[in-house]
């Protein structure tokens, strides 16, 4: 195919979510991530958790939309929470939108004043992202390398149930790398002992984190990053975000759902508990005992044409600084957003609130 010479044939057409609230979703991640600096390092993970909830529907429902909460906080009845389900926007509109949230995306970083808390979300085009409760996904995340490497070897395929040295060894020769100058990231938890051990193993170097495994997904599509992989279980809002994200970077996520006590270790009890509570909840989804271990490619979390994406830093991080806050209400936000036309944008805004009390700051 010849190179596209013309800024036409250079930029693709953004579908009609991306043209409308691309800008507009960017001042939601925003808005989330500064209510949520104020309570930086206060100790109180709910709090902050609350504030930035609040701050997240308030500037959603000023949007013209039919919006509605596919994944993320839970499906609640109850106050503050974004819930599964819940409708969002003015109504106004012809836009039918599917959105994927997590208000404060590491709480306890955010409450420990810690780095890697993030405000992020995902929208798409009705049916455009994973409908599914908020339990656990067990997950592989891996950059657009690895999927061209895929197509050029048809025979070697990154597998959710296979070792982790044969996914490793994949990536390696993906990225013209050896396996021991890879990275992976995984959540530092008892669940994952055995698979952090796996990884030690094959000679991989592990960046063991206490929370916040969604933007190292990301990282995984971004060459620089220091990121090469992401496994392990999580939450299934945080995965089908990082899948959204993917989908418009390129690269893949492997993710299978995972009931809490399953994934913990709990007693046959204990899980049975779960299942009586979740089960019915689930079938309402489509999740049933069969189909419940399905593997769900990045397609499958994602399936949107038309889809945007932002992530607002909230404490310095990968990819992301942090929010500062300057005095009389001004902050400054530093953000990551992008779209299915491959726009990718990081953007560094100051919100001034009253310029006769407080200068724009250059730096
Ligand atoms: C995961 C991870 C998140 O919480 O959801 C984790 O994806 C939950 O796991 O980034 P635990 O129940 O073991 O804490 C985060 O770390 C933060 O939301
Ligand atoms: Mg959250
Ligand atoms: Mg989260």
């Amino acid at each position: 195919m010849p190179h596209p010479k013309t800024a036409e044939e250079m930029i693709k057409c953004a579908g009609p979510i991306e043209c409308s609230l691309l800008p507009r979703l960017l001042h939601v991640t925003e808005a989330a991530a500064i209510a949520a600096s104020y309570q930086m390092g206060r100790g109180d993970k709910n709090y902050a958790d609350q504030v930035s909830v609040e701050a997240m529907r308030r500037m959603l429902n000023c949007l013209d939309m039919k919006g509605m909460i596919k994944i993320g906080e839970g499906e609640r009845d109850e106050a503050p929470m974004l819930f599964i389900g819940e409708e969002v926007g003015t109504g106004e509109g012809d836009l039918e939108v599917d959105i994927a949230v997590d208000p404060l995306e590491g709480t306890n970083l955010a409450a420990n004043g810690t780095p890697g808390a993030i405000s992020v979300m995902a929208m798409a085009e009705r049916g455009g992202l994973f409908h599914g409760p908020d339990i656990y996904m067990d997950k592989i995340v891996v950059g657009s390398e690895v999927v061209k490497y895929e197509k050029a070897h048809p025979d070697e395929k990154i597998d959710l149930d296979a070792p982790v040295l044969h996914n490793l060894q994949i990536v390696a020769k993906a990225l013209n790398r050896t396996v021991d100058e890879l990275v992976v990231v995984i959540l530092e938890r008892d669940r994952h002992k055995d698979k952090i051990k796996e990884i030690r193993e094959t000679g991989a170097r592990v960046n063991l984190i206490t929370d916040g495994d969604l933007m190292p997904g990301v990282a995984t599509a971004i060459r620089g990053s220091g990121v090469h992989m992401v496994l392990g279980a999580g939450g299934s809002g945080e995965a089908v975000l990082t899948a959204a994200a993917i989908k418009i970077l390129g690269g893949k996520v492997l993710a299978r759902l995972v009931l809490p006590t399953v994934a913990n270790g709990g007693s046959p009890e204990e899980i049975a508990k779960e299942k009586a509570e979740k089960m019915p909840r689930l079938e309402k989804m489509g999740i049933t005992e069969e189909n419940i271990n399905d593997v769900m490619d990045t397609e499958k979390l994602a399936p949107g044409k038309d889809i945007i994406f932002s992530a607002t830093g909230v404490t310095p991080g990968l990819l992301l600084r942090g929010v500062n806050l300057f005095g009389d209400g001004d902050a400054r936000v530093h953000s990551i957003t992008m779209g299915s036309s491959g726009v990718v944008k990081f953007s560094d805004t100051i919100y001034i609130h009253d310029t006769e009390k407080t200068p724009l700051r250059f730096i």
